[in-house]
């Protein structure tokens, strides 16, 4: 299936702007149950459901002006992004889908309030700044959900940042992934904390795109994702409606651990980790064996998010150095 088939759905024929400039903010989001493995890569439509939390205040902000010229401009954190560069290409190419030839050429100025480098998927905040944004642009005025099917189009997790709180995105069935989306969930956890702990702020050896397709090529565990996330989506789901951190915390863990272990069955063999991920993880272990309710979860990168309580916030601080502690539910921002 192309995309140009799922943006005629929606929006219609490319188009010219309606205004000559829109803003729009999209917060981070990360996954408590991972989507890991794609059933189209063209659509970024996922193998399984997944279900995230975003993290107001953190996220992108994108511009976008119309401006006189031939080519476009990509600017992040005040930094010229060349066009030829695979985010570049990328980039281009999911405005491509939206207008007319003879439309503008477009500058898009990104700025990011999380360290980019902290393996925080700024592609799907960026994603989803940037189809807001567009939104408003084109002057679509489409309801949320459309949005999101539009931003898994640039970047799958991206669907999930249309929405604060809790999110879960839809495996669907659709060939040309109509049911595939974000939708909030109504519960929020005020106490809820993440803590960002920052192991290292080198490029990933392995893009997600790669790893993920690989994994699904090579893995002989990949058989058993499709099941772990069954079970963990479910639990992960209750443990919210019910407030019981202890079993959101087990399933966030069990299933970060899961997808790392998938990934590593790969041949080639790929691993996230580096020695210091490793040392913290025991260090997690060791601290919840004395009573501490810690947990963590890890994403396409070496560093980890602890999750807590706000009751621990205290201790966590003492006990780990984490670059930043988010509570993605509290109105104190
Ligand atoms: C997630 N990740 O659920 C998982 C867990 C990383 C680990 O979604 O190819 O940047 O653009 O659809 O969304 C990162 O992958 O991949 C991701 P594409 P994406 O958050």
């Amino acid at each position: 299936m192309n995309k140009t088939a799922v943006i005629e759905k929606i929006i219609g024929s490319p188009m010219l702007p309606k205004k000559d400039k829109a803003k729009a903010f999209a917060p981070s989001n990360i996954a408590l149950c991972k989507y890991w493995g794609k059933r189209d890569p063209v659509l970024n439509l996922p193998m399984t459901g997944s279900l995230s939390v975003s993290l107001n205040p953190k996220g992108s902000e994108t511009q976008i002006n119309i401006q006189d010229a031939k080519e476009d401009t990509i600017i992040v954190d005040g930094e010229k992004i060349k066009n030829d560069t695979t985010f570049g290409k990328n980039l281009i190419h999911y405005l491509d889908l939206f207008r007319a030839p003879t439309s503008p050429r477009l500058t898009i100025t990104t700025c990011n309030n999380i360290p980019v480098a902290a393996g925080f998927a700024s592609s799907a905040s960026g994603f989803g700044a940037l189809t807001k944004a567009l939104n408003q642009l084109y002057d679509w005025q489409l309801p949320q959900k459309q949005l999101s099917i539009l931003a898994r189009l640039g970047s799958g997790s991206a669907c999930r940042s249309l929405w604060n709180g809790f999110v879960e995105w839809h495996q669907g069935s659709d060939p040309l992934g109509m049911d595939s989306h974000g939708e909030p969930l109504k519960t929020t956890w005020p106490q809820l904390c993440i803590g960002i702990v920052t192991i290292s702020s080198q490029k990933k050896p392995y893009s997600s795109r790669e790893a993920m397709a690989q994994t699904l090529e090579t893995s002989t565990l990949y058989q058993a994702w499709p099941k772990q996330v069954e079970q963990d989506l479910k639990a992960i789901k209750k443990a919210i409606h019910e407030k019981n951190f202890l079993e959101l915390g087990r399933h966030s863990e069990q299933n970060a651990n899961a997808m790392h272990a998938t990934l590593m069955a790969s041949w080639p063999s790929i691993s996230y980790h580096l020695p210091q991920t490793i040392e913290i993880i025991q260090k997690i272990w060791a601290i919840r064996k004395k009573g501490l309710d810690v947990y963590y979860t890890q994403d396409a990168g070496p560093n980890i998010k602890l999750l807590f309580l706000e009751k621990d916030k205290k201790t966590v601080a003492e006990n780990f150095s984490c670059s930043d502690i988010i509570q993605p539910f509290s109105t104190n921002y």
